[in-house]
């Protein structure tokens, strides 16, 4: 187990090898495994590729990136978070983040360092976000079945993860989604942050995908991104009747 030191996750400095950490975020169902799915599958012959998922009870996410067979198994772990997903990604990352440093260890200790580890979080609603002391940098995934006036709900994924991406356009016609203003409404929301319309059967919005990633390899290995946090979560409500109130310091309270 490598140093745990606070200056761990400080951002890469020039020459550095460790692996870009990219989080996946958005609500359930959204396609955040399928999204990982594809990104390995553009970039696997390319990169040395880890990914690390998170479920709350079962490792099924890890199952289903298995059973794609696009990366070896071993590439594949699961953190069993049992308990919400926003806080094993972001009021206590230390389980994910000792997952994280055991895959890049493994994979360096057998001569590939890995390029990329993504992490999955557990679907959760529009609050949750990855803490910068986890991920150097962080997508957040709304699709177009969940209805087109999400992305001008807001929260801090949507208006400040590093990438939105407005996933499923496949299905827009079935949903009576209009991906052009749904990606305009969301661009408003973000200040000039960048928005993907995505589908995994649009084989260009794969190609913009796979390349926002390298231009953020890039970057980080350059040292020249920064990760930044998207920012406090709002107090909200499980449909499972649980309510977590989160101050700005992001310290939470369980109310239940
Ligand atoms: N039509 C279409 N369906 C998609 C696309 N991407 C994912 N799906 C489907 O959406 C459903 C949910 O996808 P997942 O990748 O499991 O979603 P997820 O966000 O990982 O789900 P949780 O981890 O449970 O929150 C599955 O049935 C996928 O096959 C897409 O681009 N187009
Ligand atoms: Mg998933």
């Amino acid at each position: 187990m490598p140093d745990q030191t606070p200056s761990d996750n400080t951002p890469s400095t020039p020459g550095s090898t460790r692996s870009l950490r990219l989080g996946v975020a958005g609500p359930v169902g959204t396609g955040k495994s399928s999204l990982i799915a594809t990104l390995c599958r553009a970039l696997s012959a390319e990169f040395e590729l880890g990914v690390i998922t998170n479920d709350i009870y079962t490792d099924e996410d890890a199952r289903f990136l298995r059973s794609e067979g696009i990366l070896a198994e071993d590439r594949i772990r699961a953190v069993e978070t049992g308990a919400c997903p926003h806080t094993a990604i972001r009021d206590d990352v230390t389980p994910n983040l000792i997952a994280v440093e055991t895959l890049e260890v493994d994979y360096a200790g057998v001569g590939t360092p890995l390029d990329v580890v993504l992490v999955e979080s557990g679907g959760d609603n529009l609050t949750a976000t990855f803490s910068p002391a986890l991920v150097d940098a962080q997508l957040f995934v709304l699709d177009v079945a969940g209805g087109g006036d999400v992305a001008r709900k807001g929260g801090p994924g949507i208006a400040r993860a590093d990438l939105l991406v407005v996933n499923k356009t496949d299905l827009a016609p079935y949903v009576g989604v209009d991906v052009e203003q749904m990606v305009a409404d969301a661009s408003a929301a973000r200040d000039g942050r960048p928005v993907l319309a995505l589908s995994r059967t649009d084989p260009g919005s794969v190609a913009a995908l796979a390349d926002w990633v390298r231009s953020m390899l890039v970057l980080h290995r350059a040292g020249a991104h920064i990760p930044t946090d998207p920012g406090p979560m709002a107090p909200h409500t499980h449909a499972d009747g649980t309510s977590h109130i989160h101050a700005a310091s992001d310290g939470h309270v369980h109310a239940h």
